[in-house]
C-alpha cells in the first residue's frame, strides 16, 4: 500500500515513521509512506504558504494553491485524497478497515487555523478527524491514521488472529485485562483461573471482565448480545 503526506512539517513524520511496527512496515515494502514538504510548491520567495483570513479573525489559513499544486504533482492514480480536520468525519475502526483497503492514499496535514475550503470541495477532498478533541495542527494525527491503516496491511502484523481479539474488531466490547509474570507483584497476585490450563474457564473469565471493563469505561457501548451460559 501506498501513502503520500502533504505537510509543512515533514521532519514530525520521520522518527515515528522509522520506529517500531511502522518501521518494519516501510522497511519491508509492504508499505511505501511518501512525506512531501508543501513548501516545495510555493511560487514567490518566500515560500509562503498561507494568509490572513477573508472576513477576518485570528491566525492565518492554509493557501490553496501550493496544496492543489502538490496533489496534482504526485501520480495522477492518486487514491482518496483525505484532509486531517477537527471536522472531519470521526475516524473508527470501520473506516480504518475501508482505508485499509485501498491500494493508495493521500493525506493532506495542514496547521494554523485550518485550510482553504476550496481544497476540500475542488480537489476533491474528504476531511477526516482522528476524534473529539484539538489538536494543534494535523501531523499527529496523520501519523494515527498511517498506524492504524499500517497495522491491517496484510503481513505487517504477524498473526491474523492478533487483530481479530483487539477492541473494537468486537465492536462493543473492550479487551480483557493482561497479566504477565512476575505471579506476584507489589501484593497484588495474578488471577488464579489463568495460571491453570483451562481454556474454556479462561475464556469465560476474559468475557466477564472485558464486559466489566466496557462497563466500567465505556458505558456508551451496549456491549455484544449476552450468551445464556
Ligand atoms: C487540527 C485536528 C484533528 C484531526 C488539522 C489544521 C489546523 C488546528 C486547529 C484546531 C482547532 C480548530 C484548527 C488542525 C486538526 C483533531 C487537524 C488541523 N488545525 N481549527 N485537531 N483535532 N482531532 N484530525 Cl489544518
Amino acid at each position: 500500500m501506498r501513502i503520500d503526506v502533504i505537510t509543512i512539517f515533514p521532519e514530525m513524520l520521520a522518527g515515528p515513521l522509522a520506529g517500531s511496527l511502522l518501521g518494519k512496515a516501510v522497511g519491508s515494502g509492504l508499505l511505501d509512506v511518501r512525506v512531501h514538504d508543501l513548501r516545495t510548491w510555493t511560487d514567490d520567495p518566500h515560500r509562503s504558504v498561507d494568509d490572513e483570513p477573508y472576513g477576518g479573525g485570528p491566525g492565518m489559513v492554509l493557501r490553496p494553491e501550493p496544496i492543489f499544486a502538490a496533489v496534482e504533482a504526485l501520480d495522477p492514480d492518486r487514491g482518496r485524497v483525505l484532509v486531517l480536520s477537527p471536522a472531519g468525519r470521526r475516524l473508527e475502526q470501520a473506516f480504518v478497515r475501508e482505508l485499509a483497503s485501498e491500494p493508495h492514499l493521500t493525506l493532506v496535514s495542514g496547521r494554523y487555523e485550518g485550510i482553504d475550503e476550496r481544497v476540500v470541495e475542488g480537489l476533491p477532498a474528504e476531511e477526516l478527524s482522528i476524534g473529539d478533541f484539538v489538536l494543534s495542527g494535523g501531523e499527529f494525527a496523520a501519523l494515527v491514521v498511517i498506524d492504524a491503516v499500517a497495522r491491517l496491511v496484510p503481513g505487517v502484523i504477524g498473526t491474523e488472529a492478533s487483530h481479530q481479539r483487539d477492541s473494537f474488531s468486537e465492536p462493543d466490547l473492550l479487551e480483557h485485562p493482561q497479566y504477565t509474570r512476575p505471579r506476584e507483584f507489589r501484593g497484588m497476585a495474578v488471577p488464579e483461573v489463568l495460571l491453570g490450563g483451562n481454556h474454556a474457564e479462561i475464556e469465560r473469565w476474559r468475557r466477564e471482565t472485558a464486559r466489566a471493563k466496557t462497563g466500567r469505561n465505556r458505558p456508551d457501548l451496549h456491549g455484544p448480545a449476552q450468551e445464556p451460559d
